[in-house]
């Protein structure tokens, strides 16, 4: 297998970097360019030596070298993680010549697919390996790191293999069939597949909230020009990041930032003002204000409070029925605008001043709020969306021999969905995989990871 090398820690100006080399050849590679009191391949495991990396007898920097001999290493081979200056010149020197002495540029997750390979981690785990390195909010990284140690992964390991003796017993009972022996007790059966079914249940209802712990909660501002949406933006973000105008249609792209509330990583989309138009481009971002309102987990429907014509409140009931699972949350703007600053509160209405940033931490805090109860925090696990798609093929299986076994189906009968169940849900974990699965999981990762 070959020797893999990629820079572990970001790119670009920094203090330090790591570099990371794993496999059969990693101490005698590094050995080559590596001068200290002691060669890295006499060194013990989980030590760290201090020398020089060089090069045709110039010293390209002062290194550390953590040696890790397999198997108790991340990836289970050789690991050495080369401590060096970090920037864009030394790490790269350093990587290019273990390059030209044999090790390979390691693929995105090439060490997290090896360390699968070679059992350290499990699928699931592996995933929340990815998760933990793109989390948005600080309960997305704990949840991630609960995953990463565990979590559910020994209770799905322990329903999958009850699963398939389950079925195991019920293709047994093929062969006894005509004894008229029970070989195995229907009812317990029953109960251990109901127990599968719940579990699988639980953990798939868990999915709305780690997708929002994973991505963020998207709240789209929508309306029509000139209400103040950019402005609403800007101030929500504390920057000017949107242009502001009183031309209306002056926003035709939408713009999206993010920021956090009560540890949520909240997603504001300032969007084109909606009106009929003639112009193409401000079209073609009217038809995006759409997808954006789909994807939404909440809908800021902006108005400005001054207008006394209809249109707003009709286009806004208009998307109201459009979207009825939608959840929103209707904004008067321009309050400053009005004689006294009076108006009637509503219920899910809320009266601002985006210009004079009245009432923006008032809307924060709902919008918070919001969130908070659309996502449980404490999530066991970040499922996604291939675990999701397998509990539900689970689920089906097991609901189908739930009901065979409730109409007295013969065992044979019974058996496949049982077994289909099993293989469902070894597949989340890994403990059944292909090439073609691994390589769309670690695709996603970053290289050196
Ligand atoms: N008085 C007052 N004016 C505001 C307020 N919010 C926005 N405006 C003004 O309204 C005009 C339009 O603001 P924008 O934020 O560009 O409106 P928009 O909804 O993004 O408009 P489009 O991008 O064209 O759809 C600008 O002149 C703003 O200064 C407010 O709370 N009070
Ligand atoms: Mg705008």
């Amino acid at each position: 297998m070959r020797t893999i090398v990629a820079q572990a820690t970001a790119h670009g100006i920094s203090g330090l970097a790591i570099i990371r080399v794993s496999g059969a050849k990693a101490f005698e590679l590094v050995d080559i360019f590596f001068s200290g009191k002691k060669k890295i391949c006499d060194a013990k495991s989980h030590t760290i030596l201090y020398g020089n990396f060089i090069e045709d007898g110039n010293i390209i920097d002062d290194v550390t070298i953590s040696v890790f001999r397999a198997p108790h290493s991340y990836t289970g081979d050789d690991v050495i993680e080369i401590g060096c200056h970090g920037g864009n010149i030394i790490p790269q020197k350093i990587i290019s010549m273990l390059i030209s002495a044999g090790c390979t540029y390691a693929d995105a997750g090439e060490f997290t697919r090896r360390a699968f390979i070679n059992g350290k981690l499990n699928l699931m785990q592996a995933e929340a390996v990815a998760d933990l390195i793109h989390s948005i909010s600080l309960p997305s990284a704990i949840t991630s790191a609960r995953q990463l140690h565990g979590g559910f992964t020994k209770q799905l390991s322990d329903i999958r293999k009850n699963l398939i003796n389950i079925a195991a017993l019920l293709e047994l009972d093929l062969d006894f069939a005509e004894d008229e022996v029970a070989i195995f007790d229907s009812s317990k059966i029953k109960e251990d597949l109901t127990s599968a079914l719940r579990l699988c249940e639980y953990l798939r209802s868990s999915y709305n909230s780690a997708n929002i712990l994973r991505e963020g909660f998207f709240v789209t501002i929508c309306g029509l020009p000139n209400s103040g949406k950019s402005t609403l933006f800007n101030a929500i973000l504390n920057k000017n990041r949107a242009i502001v105008s009183n031309i209306p249609g002056t926003t035709r792209d939408y713009l999206e930032e993010s920021i956090i509330i009560n540890d949520i990583a909240i997603k504001f989309i300032d969007t084109a003002g909606l009106r009929k138009t003639q112009n193409f481009i401000e079209s073609e971002g009217i038809k995006l204000v759409y997808d954006k309102l789909e994807e939404a987990n909440l809908v800021l429907f902006l108005k400005d409070v001054t207008e006394q014509d209809a249109t707003a409140i009709n286009i806004y009931n208009e998307l109201k029925q459009k979207y009825p699972a939608q959840k929103f949350l209707f904004v008067n703007n321009k309050c400053d605008l009005l004689e006294n600053n009076l108006l009637t509160p509503k219920k899910n209405t809320i009266n601002i001043s985006a210009k004079n940033q009245d009432d923006i931490e008032k809307l924060k805090q709902e919008i918070g709020k919001i969130a908070k109860d659309c996502v449980n925090i404490n999530n066991e696990i970040l499922l996604n969306q291939r675990q999701y798609h397998l509990l539900g093929k689970s689920m089906e299986h097991l609901i189908t021999a739930i009901e065979d076994l409730g109409s007295g189906a013969s065992s044979e009968f019974i058996a496949p969905s049982v077994r289909s169940a099993g293989n469902a849900i070894g597949k989340i974990n890994g403990e059944t995989w292909n090439d073609e699965v691994l390589n769309n999981i670690f695709s996603n990762f970053c290289i050196g990871k």
